[in-house]
């Protein structure tokens, strides 16, 4: 199995989790915004082969490519399901697992994806500064749902850690990143997580 990623992005989630796993892998560096001829580039003819977009992280193995995250998170799990990292509980506990997987990113996520991408992600001229004050907006109320949806325990989902810690975790991460306002206690959640030995591994082999 070959995980493609880059340094602060969402492959650092699939990095991740593929420590928690135990299983085995190999990690290939990409870099983005970097000349396509150079065999390291994600424009490069044979990157693209693997992922059309040019975006990471991908996962291969064997015959099949994975090129979005949380499709890449949900398999490691189902492959290593001694490491429980979907809950093994009844279907209504699952349910609301899948349910967080989904807000972190159809809401929590995309204003900091708006904000990176009238920033840095997107042509020149595509970028509209006003969107900045959109996204921090947009975050505020995705956090004040997520105040709703998560009781405060250890562990989002059931008592032990699983994706949706991943997700939260490396997202709160990534607002830190981008100066957006984050309550202490999902800065403590962060950092909680972030302790792990296996965030640690993943975290070096990453920088
Ligand atoms: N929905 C995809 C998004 C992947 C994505 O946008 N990755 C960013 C890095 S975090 C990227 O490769 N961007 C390249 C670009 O915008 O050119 C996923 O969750 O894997």
């Amino acid at each position: 199995m070959k995980l493609y990623g880059m340094q602060q992005s969402r492959s650092f989630r699939c990095l991740w989790a593929l420590e928690e796993s135990g299983l085995q892998y190999d990690y290939v560096p990409i870099k983005l915004r970097i000349e396509e001829t150079d065999p390291d580039s994600a424009q490069n003819p044979a990157y693209l082969a693997v992922n059309v977009q040019g975006k990471v992280p991908s996962l291969k193995d064997g015959d099949m490519t994975l090129t979005e995250s949380v499709a890449i998170l949900q398999y490691i799990a189902r492959k290593a399901p001694a490491a429980g990292l979907v809950p093994k509980c009844n279907d209504q506990v699952l349910a609301k697992h899948d349910e967080l997987v989904s807000f972190v990113l159809a809401e929590l996520e995309q204003p900091l994806w708006s904000k990176g991408k009238h920033i840095f992600a997107l042509p020149e001229e595509q970028r509209i500064p006003a969107m900045l004050e959109t996204a921090k907006f947009e975050f505020a109320k995705a956090l004040n749902t997520l105040d709703h949806l998560l009781e405060d325990n250890e562990f989002a989902i059931a008592d032990h850690f699983s994706i949706v810690d991943i997700l939260l975790a490396q997202t709160f991460n990534w607002a830190l990143r981008f100066e957006f306002d984050l309550p202490q206690k999902y800065v403590n959640l962060r950092n909680r997580h972030y302790d792990r030995p296996a965030a640690k591994r993943a975290m070096e082999l990453i920088s």
